[in-house]
């Protein structure tokens, strides 16, 4: 029998990434999304079926977190056998300037699914994948993290992700609910919004190496992430919901990198060689070397520069994740390391970047993003 799926978030990075592996795995995928002045459904539009067709595979449904009335109404349609609780404020930053939406969205948000699973009586029908994260961890208790590390959460994300973590759990001991969660660390995609540090350093990268930006302000080049790719990880969410009891994983890659060193990798895919010199926020980027003739720039020339706008009141130093149980319960590996990330980042903010350069070419006028 085919199987039906339920996902919050389906607009985001690992929305599209799980509808896809979902769709490819003879699903039928229901996504929530929120309305929008403007069309935010980029990330999943090649997968966009006209609902007046036969055979609908995806069918999207207006709605919010923020909204319970909504969110039982949708699931007492769909009737869904797995739902994945993608949908979050999800920038660490931005929670701290919107910190009563996000525990809303992100903590409220899980228990109102959660609520509405019991209510419509599914307790035993459908199974419920909550996205908690590595920055549960917050200041370094012990590393590697594991599923048996303490919480100490340093951010209103941080803080709402634990209420929405402990729901989650507390759910499936009283109601005998399916729910688990995936602690997954950082992962990152082609896909990644603009305004987390890895696709901003891709993206300068590439508009740098054609001369489209002048220079990349970053924050804490220090910060340490396990970094991974969002593929591999919609993998882990589908496996965590399969297994015959539910249960919460870590999913990483087990490396760690600091800010810093991305910067130089993804630099490096452009044949432009990076080198730091100076201390904290007086630290800067200079141009050593350019060995692709398509980038030159200025050998010399300050690419890189810290500003305090980009700290954190309170952060997170260094994450590194312990994946045993994954890898062993799950058998799950990713297939993706760091280097691969990168590459495939940078090559498709270059391609990007290409075309807006034959636009600019052609007398058009590029856009600025707020960020
Ligand atoms: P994105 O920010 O790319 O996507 C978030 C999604 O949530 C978008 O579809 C967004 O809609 C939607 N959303 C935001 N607010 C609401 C709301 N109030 N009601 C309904 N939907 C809402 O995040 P990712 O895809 O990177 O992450 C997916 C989930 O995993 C998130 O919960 C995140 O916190 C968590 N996570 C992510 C990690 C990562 O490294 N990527 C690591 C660990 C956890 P819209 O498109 O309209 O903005
Ligand atoms: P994070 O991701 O906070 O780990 O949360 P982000 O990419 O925003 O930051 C990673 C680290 O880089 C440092 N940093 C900067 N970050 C941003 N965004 N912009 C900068 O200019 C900058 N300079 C340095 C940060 O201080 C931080 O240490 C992500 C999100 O996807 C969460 O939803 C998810 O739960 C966690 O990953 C796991």
């Amino acid at each position: 029998m085919k199987k039906i799926a339920l996902i919050t978030g389906i607009t985001g990075q690992d929305g599209a990434y799980l509808t896809e592996l979902l769709l490819s795995k003879g699903y039928e995928v229901h996504g929530i999304k929120r309305r929008s002045s403007l069309f935010n459904t980029d990330r999943i539009d090649h997968l966009y079926q006209d609902p007046h067709e036969n055979e609908i595979k995806l069918t999207l449904h207006y709605g919010d977190l923020s909204d319970s009335t909504n969110l039982i109404r949708i699931i007492q349609q769909v009737q869904p056998d797995e739902i994945y609780n993608l949908g979050a404020m999800s920038h660490v930053k931005v929670s701290f300037d919107t910190p009563e939406y996000t525990a809303n969205a992100d903590g409220i948000g899980t228990l109102r699914l959660l609520e509405a699973i019991r209510i419509l009586g599914l307790e035993k029908k459908t199974k419920i994948y909550q996205a908690s994260t590595s920055e549960l961890y917050g200041l370094v208790q012990a590393v590697p993290q594991s599923e048996t590390t303490p919480f100490y959460p340093r951010s209103p994300y941080a803080v709402a992700k634990m209420y929405a973590y402990w729901i989650t759990v507390n759910y499936r001991e009283a109601y005998g609910i399916y729910a688990c969660n995936g602690i997954l660390f950082n992962h990152e995609s082609p896909l990644r919004g603009e305004t987390f540090v890895t696709r901003k350093i891709t993206r300068a990268t590439a508009k740098i190496a054609m001369g489209l930006q002048d220079k990349l302000f970053l924050g804490n080049l220090d910060a340490q992430r396990d970094w991974g790719h969002a593929k591999d990880y919609v993998e882990a969410m589908y496996l965590i919901l399969q297994q015959e009891k539910p249960e919460d994983y870590v999913i990483a890659t087990g490396v760690t990198t600091r800010v810093r060193e991305f910067v130089r990798m993804s630099f490096a895919e452009v044949g432009i060689t990076i080198e730091f010199k100076g201390e904290g926020v007086d630290e800067k980027g200079y141009v050593v070397s350019c060995s692709d003739p398509e980038f030159q720039i200025e050998v010399g020339k300050e690419v890189v520069s810290v500003d305090d706008k980009y700290f954190r009141p309170t952060e997170v130093e260094l994450l590194i994740g312990d994946p045993t149980k994954s890898n062993t319960k799950l058998g799950w590996k990713p297939k993706y390391d760091l280097q691969g990330l990168v590459k495939e980042m940078v090559a498709a903010d270059v391609d990007l970047f290409k075309r807006e350069k034959l636009l600019k070419d052609s007398g058009y006028v590029i856009k600025n993003q707020f960020e």
